[in-house]
C-alpha cells in the first residue's frame, strides 16, 4: 500500500497515525504541501481534489482520508479498531463522517490563522476566529459530552473514530484551540490521544517540523 502524502498536514498525520496504529505497513510517498506539490501533476492524476492524502494498494486509488482509514482497517482486519458489529460500526461512521463535515473545518479555521498565515508572513485575523468561535464551541461541547463518562470516543477502546477526530486538534496549542473548557475532550486529548504510540511516532510540532531537537 503507498499513502501519498505530506506528514504535517492534519488529515495526513490522520491517516499515517491510523495505519500505524492499525499495524497496517505502508509505503510514503512524499508529496509537499508546502511547495504546492499537491496542485500539480503527476499528483493531480490520483487525487483531482488536488489535496493529499491519496491511498494506492494495487488497481485501487483511494482519497477521503476517513475512506482509507475504514478501507485499511477493514483490510487488515483489526475487530478491536473497527469492529463489525452493526451498531459499534454504525457509531463509528458516524464519527468520521462528522469529523470530515463538521469537526475539521471548524479546527482548521485556527490551524491557518494562527499557524499557517504568521508562518508565510502574515496576520491572523482576529474577525475570521470571533466568527468561529460559537462553531467550534457546540462542536466542542458535542464531543465533549460525549467523552464525558469513557475514555474513548466510543467506548473503552481506542478506535480510528479516536484518531481521526484527534487530527484536526493536533497542533492544538501553536493553534491556540480554545478546547481548555471542554474538560473531557481536553484530558482525551492530552492524556489519552497524546500517549498511544502511533500518535508520538507521527509527532508534528510547531513550524510544521517533524524533528523534535
Ligand atoms: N476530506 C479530505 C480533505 C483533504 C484535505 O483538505 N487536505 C488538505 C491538507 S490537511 C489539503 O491537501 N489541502 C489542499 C491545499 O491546501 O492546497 C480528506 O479527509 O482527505
Amino acid at each position: 500500500m503507498q499513502i501519498h502524502a505530506d506528514p504535517i498536514t492534519v488529515n495526513c498525520r490522520k491517516v499515517l497515525a491510523g495505519l500505524d496504529f492499525l499495524g497496517v505497513p505502508y509505503e510514503l510517498v512524499h508529496v509537499d504541501y508546502f511547495k504546492g506539490e499537491q496542485k500539480s501533476e503527476p499528483y493531480v492524476s490520483l487525487n483531482p481534489n488536488a489535496s493529499v492524502p491519496s491511498m494506492v494498494d494495487g488497481d485501487l486509488v483511494l482519497w477521503e482520508s476517513n475512506a482509507i482509514l475504514q478501507y485499511a482497517a477493514e483490510k487488515a482486519g483489526v475487530e478491536k479498531a473497527y469492529p463489525r458489529d452493526l451498531k459499534a460500526r454504525a457509531d463509528i461512521n458516524r464519527w468520521l463522517l462528522w469529523e470530515s463535515s463538521s469537526w475539521f473545518p471548524a479546527c482548521y479555521v485556527y490551524l491557518v490563522e494562527n499557524c499557517v498565515k504568521p508562518l508565510l508572513g502574515g496576520q491572523p485575523d482576529g474577525n475570521v476566529l470571533s466568527a468561529h468561535d460559537a462553531q467550534f464551541h457546540k462542536l466542542a461541547a458535542i464531543l465533549d459530552s460525549r467523552l464525558a463518562d469513557r475514555p474513548w470516543v466510543t467506548g473503552n477502546n481506542p478506535t480510528i473514530a479516536d484518531i481521526a477526530l484527534a487530527a484536526p486538534m493536533h497542533l492544538h496549542g501553536w493553534q491556540k484551540l480554545p478546547h481548555a473548557q471542554h474538560k473531557h475532550l481536553t484530558r482525551w486529548l492530552t492524556e489519552n490521544i497524546e500517549s498511544l504510540p502511533s500518535w508520538q511516532k507521527t509527532w508534528v510540532g510547531e513550524g510544521f517540523t517533524t524533528q523534535k531537537h
